[in-house]
Order: structure tokens, then C-alpha cells, then sequence
């Protein structure tokens, strides 16, 4: 019975000799975001310009900042003339280039009138750096997607936690 019982308290103490998650040397945890540059600050209105000069504005996201998971994320757009884009397609890639994928969740664009655009989700289902591209469609013909005209293009970089 004693052999046994040392067997078993060997077993309890290895993962603490190991050390696991607590910044030691041996942590094979991965980098977090803190030590990532190339990520963004999150803020509400955080707007980009794309090369056609089309403006997207990160309105609000929930939860915010983004999150590892779903997010809900509303969004203003304006042509290079500063007016409202209402009537728009938004195609949504989230790409995480240090692991070379894609998440597959297909959001739904909710066009809210004036300009204003929900879409749900953004799916972030890694923690880790990503790079969510924006592409703005002009729906020549709401019935033929195939021809829909791509106005402009922005990147949003975030990292997010596990
Ligand atoms: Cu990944």
C-alpha cells in the first residue's frame, strides 16, 4: 500500500514542477496579445480609408473591445464625399496569417438605414492576431451577386485573448 500511495502523490506534484502558465521560462503557453505590434486599439468610432477614399467607421462592437468568439460589430460607411453609403453589400474575411485560415462563420449585414450596417458575427474563434477585411459591394443587381462591383476594401487588426 505505501509504494502505491508515493506512485500517486508523484503524480499530483509533477504539473507544478512542470510550470504552467505562470511566465517561467519553461511556459510553452503562446505569445499574448500584449506583445503583439501589429494589432489595433480598439475604440468606438476607429475608422479606416480605403484606396478609393470610402470610409468605414467601427462604430461599436459587442462584446468591446472584440472578443475571442462572436462579435456583433455596427459599422457607418460614407463615399469619398463624406455622404452616407446606404444600400451596400459587405463582404467579411477574417484571416489569421499566422496560422493561414480563415474563419468560415458567414456573417449577416443588416443594412440599418443612413449609412449604418450591422454585421453578425464576426467570428473569432482562436485567440491570436486577426486581420478582418471589409469589402464594400455595390449591388448592381440585387438578384445576380456574381455582379456585384467592389468600391473600396478596409483591413481591422485585432488580437485577441483565450
Ligand atoms: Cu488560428
Amino acid at each position: 500500500m505505501k509504494s502505491i500511495n508515493l506512485f500517486a502523490l508523484t503524480f499530483l506534484l509533477l504539473p507544478s514542477a512542470c510550470g504552467n502558465g505562470d511566465g517561467t521560462p519553461e511556459d510553452t503557453n503562446p505569445p499574448s496579445c500584449q506583445e503583439d505590434t501589429r494589432d489595433e486599439a480598439f475604440v468606438a468610432g476607429l475608422s479606416k480609408t480605403g484606396e478609393a477614399s470610402y470610409l468605414v467607421a467601427l462604430m461599436d462592437s459587442n462584446p468591446a473591445p472584440p472578443a475571442k468568439g462572436d462579435n456583433i460589430w455596427s459599422m457607418e460607411l460614407s463615399d469619398p464625399d463624406g455622404n452616407p453609403l446606404a444600400g451596400l453589400d459587405i463582404d467579411v474575411s477574417a484571416y489569421m496569417p499566422d496560422h493561414g485560415h480563415y474563419s468560415l462563420a458567414v456573417p449577416t449585414i443588416t443594412d440599418d438605414g443612413a449609412g449604418a450596417y450591422t454585421i453578425d458575427p464576426v467570428n473569432l474563434f482562436m485567440p491570436g492576431y486577426w486581420e478582418i477585411t471589409l469589402h464594400l459591394l455595390d449591388p448592381v443587381d440585387v438578384d445576380n451577386p456574381d455582379d456585384d462591383i467592389e468600391l473600396d476594401a478596409v483591413v481591422f487588426k485585432f488580437c485577441v485573448e483565450g
